[in-house]
């Protein structure tokens, strides 16, 4: 038997979460088209006959700019502490960069093999992909380099051998039928954000948050946080319509995880400045 700790860092949106779950064959994190969409880690377990590959899906770099943004890279610094390899993340649709070469610096600086996965390789042509592995391949010693698609699936398998190739033996630390460590109540929250990004633009998305309220059993309760009065309108919607349609693509997704049918309410509070409270963070989960 097989195990060990995997962390899987990188810019913000370059698919880390759609990664983590394409490895684990099931949603265990959300993802958005908007940047730090994850604030927290999320471990995302892979349970093979003779091995368990353990992941912790992480915020995307960055510069702090508030207490929540700064709790988010505290949590990658630390995760990045005590594993057995770092996956790193990069998007082959866009600049390998400075802000690769910051993380790279970071991460080949731990002395565990890091494992290069350069993403998002669907409908791209053969010789910009190319390109690009010889971008990624400059930014340091790397294990191994695989060209993927989160999305489509290609290259998943094989980047995943490789991962497991590297796992030291060891116990299972997780049962096998566990494909994440978040309570359900932190995972309930996290599709009713994951909907509410979707249905939001610009800086509405980075003031919202929620949390669960009353995880009964014919009824979910959680309010939606956001940070101005006019934030909180937008999440409303005309007549309601927004919150409505967040509820409608929450729902069966909810139910899934929970194996039964539940009415799910959701309210939308205004909490001014909840990004700099850390009382609010800490109750978050952040
Ligand atoms: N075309 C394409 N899009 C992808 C792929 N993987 C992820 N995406 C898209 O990229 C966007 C960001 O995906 P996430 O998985 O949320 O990215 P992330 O790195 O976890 O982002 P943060 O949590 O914000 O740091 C989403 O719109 C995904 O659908 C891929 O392989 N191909
Ligand atoms: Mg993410």
């Amino acid at each position: 038997m097989r195990s060990g700790f995997v962390a899987v860092a990188g810019r913000p949106n370059v698919g880390k979460s759609t990664l983590v779950n394409a490895l684990t064959g099931g949603k265990v994190a959300i993802v958005s088209d908007k940047p730090q969409t994850t604030r927290r880690r999320v471990t995302g377990i892979v349970n093979g006959d003779d091995y368990q590959l353990v992941l912790a899906d992480l915020p995307g770099f960055q510069r702090p700019r508030d207490a929540l943004t700064e709790r988010m890279q505290r949590t990658v610094d630390q995760s990045l502490e005590d594993v057995e390899a770092v996956l790193l993340v990069l998007s082959a649709r866009e600049r390998i960069g400075a802000g690769d070469r910051f993380i790279a610096e970071r991460v080949f600086g731990l002395r565990v093999p890091v494992v290069i996965a350069v993403n998002k390789v669907d409908r791209l042509k053969p010789g910009h992909i190319a390109e690009q592995m010889q971008n990624a391949a400059r930014l340091g010693e790397f294990h191994s380099l695989h060209p993927v698609s989160a999305l489509t699936g290609d290259g998943v398998g094989e980047l995943r051998d490789d991962l497991v190739a590297l796992l030291p033996e060891g116990p299972a630390y997780y049962p096998t039928e566990q494909r994440t460590d978040l309570a359900p109540e932190h995972q309930i929250a996290e599709l009713v954000r994951e909907k509410a990004l979707q249905l939001t633009r610009e800086e509405v998305p980075h003031a919202i948050s929620v949390e669960v309220d009353e995880l009964g059993e014919k009824v979910v309760r959680a309010t939606i946080f956001v940070e101005t009065d006019s934030q909180k309108q937008i999440v409303i919607g005309r007549g309601g319509s927004v919150v409505k349609q967040i509820g409608t693509r929450a729902r069966p997704e909810i139910e899934l995880l929970l194996g039964r049918h539940v009415f799910l309410e959701l309210n939308v509070k205004t909490r001014p400045r909840w990004r700099r409270d850390e009382a609010m963070l800490e109750r978050l989960g952040i």
